[in-house]
């Protein structure tokens, strides 16, 4: 298995169970490295941006969200579009950004066209900023709420200024692990149909896994595998991002350990073998095992962030934001080459 990995043959799902099954750390990470150089030579990828939770309150209320409220609950939140545009402009004030990542519950009231103004005033106030909004999830509520066809949705998102999309929302594909822990939520096919209909309206996305919860290996390759015949459809995927469970909610359990959290982000980087970036996202993940991550197949380290509220709300207890050099001088001392992105993975600055 050493050798196909090491020549870029594709591997199996029974060989990426064999792999998470495997105490062998060292040589995961040898081999995840090796894949992440073939694809990105010895970068690593970062970018100037803020997270933005337009709003807390949620119909959903899946069962490892701790971040979720329902209206009227002490500590629901929801911004106006002012205010968000008055919140950005105050982050201007000491921090640059080239992107907004904006993502929130599903808000019982909250209308298509709300979303699209949104949308429309960061880029009026902000115009070369992109902006990086709305998980599948978001978007099926959209289609539903406005009663259009995902096609319609997503080129109007896109009119108003939608760059590209997180990977948010998908969780585990597998119904047990999702009728257990996020029944409300759409299904796992119905977020790849929901990826996909995004692709084929030119729209970019990412793709990311909830691990460490309820699930076992058998559900974290279906999963990958799921995404990865996707992406030989499509194209349409620019990053995977492994996001480890923070246990601090109703679910609870422990957190992953570390070594679990760097043979996750190896072996997803050699099983999607179709994507070109393995993000490691500090906030979960924390500061120095994303360091270490990025020597076990990550190339892209998300991102100056600013004001974290999801996993935060989860336990996490990292910081809320990183500056622009404190992520380049991680990179530069586990020995990468740190780059500025914009959205879509070009170099900037
Ligand atoms: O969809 C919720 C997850 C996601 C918990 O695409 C939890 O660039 C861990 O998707 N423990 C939102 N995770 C975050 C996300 C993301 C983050 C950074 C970059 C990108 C990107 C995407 O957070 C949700 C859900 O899967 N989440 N609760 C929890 N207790
Ligand atoms: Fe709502 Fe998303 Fe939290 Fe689920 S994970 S409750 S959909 S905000």
């Amino acid at each position: 298995m050493a050798d196909k990995i090491a020549s870029g043959g594709r591997i199996t799902p029974a060989e990426a169970l064999k792999l998470f099954n495997s105490g062998d750390i060292h040589t995961l990470g040898e081999l995840a490295d090796a894949a992440a150089k073939r694809k990105n030579r010895n970068r690593v990828y970062y970018i100037r941006n803020v997270h933005v939770n337009p709003t807390n309150i949620c119909v959903n209320r899946c069962r490892f969200c701790a971040f979720s409220r329902s209206r009227g609950e002490e500590g629901a939140y929801e911004l106006t579009n002012r205010e968000i545009i008055k919140k950005l402009k105050q982050i201007r004030l000491k921090n640059h950004f080239d992107e907004v990542h904006i993502v929130g519950g599903l808000h019982p009231d909250w209308t298509f066209e709300h979303y699209l103004e949104m949308i429309g005033t960061i880029k009026e106030n902000f115009p070369g900023v992109r902006i990086k909004g709305f998980t599948a999830v978001e978007a099926d509520y959209m289609r539903k709420k406005s009663g259009l066809p995902l096609r319609v949705v997503f080129k109007r998102l896109k009119d108003s200024g939608l760059d590209v999309m997180p990977g948010g929302g998908a969780e585990i594909f597998h119904p047990d692990v999702r009728n257990a822990l996020c029944p409300e939520k759409l299904s796992g096919r119905e977020w790849l149909k929901v990826m996909k209909e995004a692709h084929g309206a030119g729209i970019k996305t990412n793709a990311t896994m909830l691990y460490g919860h309820i699930e076992n290996y058998e559900h974290r390759v279906a999963h990958l595998q799921s995404l990865r015949r996707l992406q030989d459809e499509t194209g349409g995927f620019q990053a995977f991002i492994p996001l480890p469970y923070q246990p601090d909610t109703e679910v609870g359990g422990r957190a992953s350990s570390g070594t679990e959290d760097l043979k996750c982000i190896a072996v997803s980087r050699m099983f999607l073998d179709n994507f070109d970036h393995v993000k490691a996202y500090w906030v979960m993940l924390g500061e120095k095992l994303s360091q270490v991550a990025l020597l076990f197949g990550a190339d892209d380290l998300e991102g100056t962030v600013i004001e974290e509220k999801i996993a935060h709300s989860a336990g996490a207890r990292t910081k809320y934001g990183l500056s622009e050099a404190e992520l380049a001088s991680m990179i530069r001392k586990a020995g990468k080459e740190p780059v500025r992105r914009d959205s879509f993975y070009r170099r900037i600055g």
